[in-house]
């Protein structure tokens, strides 16, 4: 990876914005956060910038209050650094990026990424972009004090499911170590990424849990939110995160789905898979991408056509993939 290059780039320029996509999660608030105080530290100008509401959750790390979207008439810089966001529309800005930085710096590990940048560096092998922060801000020769530290473990748990998922690595473990040696206290992290939930998040697991259905043998597990279910129990969209696990966790379970119904029509849907199908090909199909374990995508709704639409392709898909599986392992 050329972090030299991008490490030059820092040196030399002295204003920076540092961004990540909509709907952030732990990898991409941690990320962020990271990554400006590192640039901080550096003597640099920095603001950190994501276009959507950032879940409470995140509050504990520190510096999240630096956090706020875009201003048009306000925010310009020489360097834009984007992470974790495969592809410009992701960051949201509602404008060409040109018009507010000089330089694109692409900072990724989704291996559909557009390579949106005027410097692209993607690893589709980092557990998460907080693991590639870490290199570079090795590179950067920058100490990790505590502040940092939180920041780059709590982007690793997040993307490894609390180092569960098949992208954990003996070199995001090395990581998670080194965090933990600078003063890191895992349970507290834990407590606050995975456990702490409201009520009413709970009251809407019970919601969606309701619509669970099994398809295709059960290999198939899927599930709905609607409007109607958050305005019922008060909650908000954020307090669904995770929930697409306990339809993957059912042993009989290939690919968890879980359709989002949006204000505007739209259908999102998130998909996870356990073993053999990389739902990332799937997500592409519909514009979507991510990850061959974790992808997404949006769809046009109303919810059951979105449903139908999505479900006869993802089978399709299934049947096609599993042939190729056993005529590669033949
Ligand atoms: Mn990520």
């Amino acid at each position: 990876m050329d972090f030299p290059r991008l490490a030059d780039v820092i040196f030399k320029h002295n204003s920076f914005i540092v961004t990540s996509h909509i709907a952030p999660d732990g990898d991409a608030v941690g990320s962020v956060l990271a990554l400006t105080t590192v640039l901080e530290k550096l003597g640099k100008n920095v603001v950190p910038i994501i276009n959507d509401v950032v879940p409470a959750k995140y509050n504990f790390l520190p510096h999240s209050e630096k956090l706020r979207p875009y201003i048009p008439e306000k925010d310009r810089a020489e360097v834009m650094i984007c992470l974790d966001s495969g592809d410009v529309e992701r960051l949201d800005f509602k404008k060409d990026l040109r018009s507010i930085c000089e330089l694109i710096v692409n900072l990724d590990h989704h291996k559909s990424n557009s390579l949106y940048g005027d410097i692209n560096i993607i690893d589709d092998k980092s557990s998460a972009v907080g693991e590639m922060v870490y290199y570079l801000v090795k590179t950067l020769n920058v100490p990790i004090d505590i502040d940092i530290a939180t920041c780059i473990y709590t982007a690793i748990i997040t993307d490894t499911g609390s180092i569960k998922y098949s992208n954990t690595t003996p070199s995001c473990l090395k990581i998670l170590s080194e965090m933990v040696e600078i003063g890191v206290r895992p349970d507290f992290i834990s407590r606050e990424v995975f456990e702490k939930k409201s009520y009413a998040s709970i009251l809407l697991l019970k919601e969606v849990l309701g619509t669970l259905k099994l398809s295709e043998g059960g290999k198939i597990a899927y599930m709905e939110l609607t409007r109607d279910m958050l305005k019922k129990v008060g909650a908000k969209e954020e307090d669904a995160d995770g929930f697409i696990n306990f339809a993957r966790e059912i042993e009989s379970v290939e690919v968890a789905v879980l359709f989002r119904e949006q204000d505007n029509l739209k259908v999102k849907v998130g998909l996870r898979s356990n073993v053999w199908v990389d739902v990332s090909k799937i997500a592409e199909e519909f514009g979507g991408g991510g990850h061959a374990r974790a992808a997404g995508c949006t769809l046009e709704g109303p919810l059951e056509k979105a449903k139908n639409v999505f479900l006869s392709a993802l089978k399709e898909y299934m049947q096609t993939s599993k042939r190729d599986r056993g005529e590669r392992s033949n």
